[in-house]
């Protein structure tokens, strides 16, 4: 049996499970990016389509990311508390590489099944039910061709979510994840109406003031280390306040030390807001720095090194907390881990 079939076969019978829910609840990540808020609401309002009962639900109580605030349907979503009958229904975890990283571990206990659908490699299975392509680019292309097995009516407001995921989880079409076939469901989807354009300006083109100092503070700080291959920014507590702006506004700064000549391993740190408190934590009075670290190839798996720190994520794309080290420390270790990476001395 080819892959493709296997692939065939296992969204089949991720559609045929979907098809038989009748109350389900939502949920993708906490700190949602576009593909984990548009694979919400496309899964949910499919879910309705298919005559179910369905809620979204965000652990996160935080502000969502500008970016994506124009998404429709994002007021439907149960911040912080779920529904009240939510442990009787089925919990459907998109774009959740790990039961943690859902931020409800009593919802998790309490679930009577689980329907996983994920592109993460380090996917944990946690479901009763896993549907993981780790090859896609994106959980929303995923997602797609469930809702084609499904024969849903890819209404504008499910297309739009779709094309959102694939834009920024395949950094817009230009990392290695992003196939012919993520080309040709983003083709289907222009045709069907999105207006990639607008979608563009809204998610790329609307970097508030706050965010443009930051990335300035950023730039300015910056360490580059390991001949020049790795860079690495900081941004500490006063960097937020300085440019007045909150920690929902790191996404993507890490791309811009990524795209420095010769890099090929980029890491961006930063505090969380004090009293901040997310799943994972052992130790909530402490500091918590958020690493994120990004490589330029397959081949550089930073994965690795998140995953040594209870992290995880994508070999070119992984992150971790660390939690009780200074800023110095964490640089050191990530210094060293990419040295070794690269066969340094
Ligand atoms: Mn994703």
């Amino acid at each position: 049996m080819s892959a493709t079939e296997s692939i065939d076969q296992a969204l089949e019978s991720v559609a045929d499970a979907l098809r038989g829910e009748r109350r389900v609840l939502v949920t993708c990540h906490v700190k949602p990016d576009g593909d984990a808020l548009g694979c919400l609401i496309a899964m949910h309002r499919s879910m309705i389509q298919l005559g179910a009962d369905s809620r979204m639900y965000l652990a996160d109580t935080a502000p969502i990311a500008p970016e994506y605030r124009w998404l429709r349907g994002l007021d439907d979503i149960y911040f912080g508390h779920p529904p009240e009958d939510a442990a009787s229904r089925t919990l459907i975890a998109v774009d959740c590489g790990s039961a943690e990283r859902i931020g409800n571990q009593d919802l998790v206990e309490a679930a009577p099944r689980i329907i996983n659908i994920d592109h993460h490699a380090d996917n944990t299975r946690f479901g009763t039910l896993n549907l993981v392509i780790s090859g896609a680019s994106s959980t929303a292309e995923i997602l797609y061709f469930i809702l084609k097995k499904l024969q849903m009516e890819l209404t504008h407001e499910i297309c739009e979510a779709i094309y959102t995921g694939i834009l920024v989880d395949s950094g817009r079409f230009q990392y290695s994840s992003a196939s012919a076939t993520t080309f040709r469901v983003a083709a289907d989807l222009i045709s069907r109406g999105v207006d990639h354009t607008a979608i563009f300006h809204q998610v790329y083109e609307t970097v508030t003031l706050a965010k443009t100092r930051l990335l300035c503070r950023l730039l300015t700080n910056m360490t580059i280390a390991c001949e020049g291959r790795l860079a690495i920014g900081v941004l500490d507590r006063g960097d937020f306040e300085s440019a007045g702006a909150d920690n929902g506004l790191t996404e993507g700064l890490v791309d811009n030390l990524r795209a420095i000549e010769g890099v090929l391993v980029a890491s961006l740190i930063y505090a969380r807001p004090p009293g901040s408190v997310e799943p994972g934590d052992k130790d909530p009075a402490q500091i918590h720095y958020r690493v994120s670290l990004r490589s330029s190839s397959e081949e550089l798996n930073v994965q690795s090194i998140a995953r040594a720190k209870g992290g995880g994520g994508h070999n070119q794309a992984a992150g971790f907390t660390a939690e009780g080290e200074t800023i110095d420390e964490i640089i050191a270790y990530i210094t060293e881990s990419v040295a070794r990476l690269l066969d340094l001395d």
